[in-house]
């Protein structure tokens, strides 16, 4: 029998009914709420512009194709069920950011205490403006309904129809082919278009101007800067399932037993033969973490002011490290973070904080914590950013006092002064921590592009007025008094006594114009001087009873933090997996820093850009001279293998894997 199509419905009901309009709807509804969250980020500098739009739209393309393929009323259903739990995901997303100015992730979602955080904080994070996110379900939940009841879209499901008399007809099964084919155009031509418009921009985004973004992200919020919110979510999905499928990537057995005989042999080699060992046992330990403050301005003066008068004033009864090196890479403030609290050098490309947040590290942290410790971390920022709030889980801290946390009672540059963030800081750790405390804290003031506010300008920068290093050395003036008032709060509150209290920069400043150093410091620089003073930070150390003060002008690195932390406090470093030196084992010392640069004291090799090691330079550190390549060919042998090692280490999670080996 052959049956014409049924004219049942009114006109405006055939076309909202159509699959294309309900279609079309979901999109609608969707994008408006991914613009929507957009809006309610107030995320500075990004903007959901057209193409981010575009991006927007092949997301939800690609993520409801498949619907096409369905018989309508499993369409319906399955397009509300999407919009349920889209709208449940950004709705997440957007009450998660206004806490962490973050997105949630699925190893965020995995470690319970990151949302618990949230805790009590959630109330104040829900607006009744909210509502209105979910207005459109008023409408789409009664219709899934009725899609799902009544009997039209039933029958249309088991191939029979009801005229518009009433009765019953029932489909050709050349009816049905057609719709069949109709449906597989439509999906497919979805699926092209989503592929086209989301995949299309993202790939050329991550070939110009956020080059790299994949291999080297640092941020989650610069991630969704160029995928949007769906894209983001799918990518962190894929890395996830890369990591769990199978047992993931497997790291090279001869790798693995080069790791395990390094740190065997680092077990043999380990002594304690100093009169420090555990002369500060449960002290307190205040480690303090300077943004880009470097050693060249250390004791310098410009027009008789001197730029560092509080730090060069410690000094004198502290230990001062004059050749102390950064290791950081491309992970900058993070990888300074976790070269000292981790002691294993920080990866070639990308931050290990963002990258393997969830593997396993010996961090001071955790072996304070161990060893009776309240444990806090200080930084007046972005919790999200650098990943910090999940990897500071990660390295026990008990608290992460970010940005929130701090009344804005100061606003400067990226966030709060320092001057504001030392006192609040000082006072949380008088008030709420209990003793004996490990604190770690991050400045953030003397932040690239340092411009200042002219009250806090105290500094007489004379010819460098007006110039970005004018303004640096402005900064660290700064950053050097709020220092000072740190330390004086610190005495006020009786902590400063039973503290070991440490301050070294992170990295560099990014300015590495010759001339400018040459100006500031009277003399010519040649290349070993511009490596030492671009790879140079300082490091005080303050014992408790200012003993052993003196300037230490052996090499030694951030690396050699922990170790050295844990002698003073007279914590065997033997069983763990570090990779510094403990500069108070009295044992000779090599840094290797993260370009493959390197000193023992003796020499400094420069790698040359091409990474071959003929076409490096090798210093003597005593002429400051070149010398013969083959001096350093034993160093450099060494720090290739300790940086491999490292890298190992990290990547293949190789520290659980011996805990694991050592149970059994
Ligand atoms: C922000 C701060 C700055 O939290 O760590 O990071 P940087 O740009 O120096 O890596
Ligand atoms: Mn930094």
């Amino acid at each position: 029998m052959v049956v014409t199509r049924p004219s049942h419905s009114s006109m405006p009901r055939r076309l909202l009914n159509h699959p294309l309009t309900l279609y079309l709807i979901f999109l609608v509804l969707m994008l408006l709420k991914l613009m929507w969250l957009h809006h309610n980020l107030h995320a500075y500098n990004i903007t959901m512009g057209f193409f981010d739009k575009v991006i927007a739209i092949g997301s939800l393309l690609l993520l409801s194709f498949w619907t096409w393929l369905l018989p309508r009323r499993s369409m319906i259903v399955s397009l509300v069920l999407l919009n349920l739990l889209l709208t449940a995901l950004i709705y997440a997303d957007m009450v998660y950011y206004r806490y962490f100015q973050d997105f949630l992730t699925i190893p965020v979602l995995l470690q319970a205490r990151q949302v618990d955080a949230l805790g009590d904080s959630i109330a104040t994070l829900i607006y009744a403006s909210d509502l209105w996110f979910f207005a459109d379900w008023l409408a789409v939940i009664p219709f899934a309904a009725i899609a799902l009841f009544s009997r039209r879209y039933r029958s249309e499901n088991t191939g029979a129809y009801v005229n518009g008399y009433g009765s019953y007809g029932s489909y050709t099964s050349n009816d049905r082919k057609v719709r069949m084919r109709r449906r597989l155009t439509a999906g497919s031509v979805a699926l092209v278009l989503g592929l086209g418009l989301a995949v299309g921009p993202i790939y050329f985004y991550s070939k110009t101007w956020a080059k790299g973004l994949f291999e080297n992200n640092w941020w989650n919020v610069s991630m969704y800067n160029v995928t949007g919110l769906l894209a983001f979510h799918g990518y962190d999905l894929y890395n996830y399932a890369k990591d769990q499928i199978g047992s993931g990537p497997e790291a090279d057995p001869s790798d693995v037993k080069e790791a395990k005989t390094f740190f065997a042999d680092r077990q043999q080699a380990f002594t304690r033969k100093d009169a420090l060992f555990g002369k500060y046992k449960d002290s307190n330990v205040i480690i303090v973490q300077g943004e880009a403050y470097m050693n060249f301005m250390i004791g310098q003066s410009i027009g008789g002011q001197e730029i560092t008068p509080h730090f060069n004033e410690l000094m004198k009864e502290s230990q001062y490290y004059s050749h102390f090196y950064h290791q950081t890479g491309q992970g900058r403030t993070s990888d300074a973070d976790f070269g000292a609290n981790i002691s294993l050098h920080p990866l070639p490309v990308g931050s290990a904080f963002v990258r393997y947040a969830d593997h396993m590290y010996d961090s001071l942290p955790s072996i304070l914590k161990d060893n009776g410790y309240s444990t806090n971390v200080f930084h007046a920022y972005e919790s999200g950013f650098w990943n910090r709030y999940t990897m500071y889980q990660n390295m026990k801290y008990d608290k992460f006092y970010s940005k929130n946390d701090y009344v804005q009672d100061d606003p400067l540059g990226w966030s709060l002064s320092d001057e504001s963030f030392f006192r609040q800081s000082v006072e949380k750790m008088s008030n709420e921590v209990t003793e004996p405390f490990y604190s770690f804290l991050i400045t953030l003031s003397s932040h690239h592009p340092y411009v200042l506010p002219q009250d806090k300008q105290q500094l007489d920068v004379g010819e460098f007025q007006g110039t970005m290093f004018g303004n640096y050395l402005q900064s660290v003036h700064y950053v050097d008094s709020a220092l000072g008032n740190m330390v004086e709060d610190l005495k006020n509150r009786g902590l400063w006594e039973n503290t070991i209290f440490m301050f070294y920069g992170d990295h560099d400043n990014s300015i590495k114009e010759k001339a400018q150093y040459e100006q500031f410091l009277g003399r010519s620089l040649n290349d070993l001087d511009m490596e030492q003073i671009m790879n140079e930070v300082p490091l005080l150390v303050h014992l408790p009873d200012g003993a052993a003060a003196g300037t230490i002008d052996e090499p030694s690195g951030q690396l050699d933090i922990t170790p050295s932390v844990l002698h003073l406090l007279g914590i065997s470093d033997q069983s763990y997996y570090h990779m510094g030196n403990d500069v108070y084992d009295g044992s000779s010392r090599m840094v290797v820093l993260r370009n493959g640069a390197f000193s023992d004291g003796t020499v400094f090799y420069i790698p040359s850009d091409d990474y071959i090691y003929e076409s490096a330079t090798c210093y003597d550190l005593s002429s400051r001279n070149k010398t013969d390549i083959n001096a350093c060919r034993p160093g450099y042998d060494e720090s290739v293998k300790r940086l491999h090692i490292s890298d190992t280490v990290i990547t293949y999670d190789l520290i659980q894997q011996f805990r694991e080996e050592g149970a059994q």
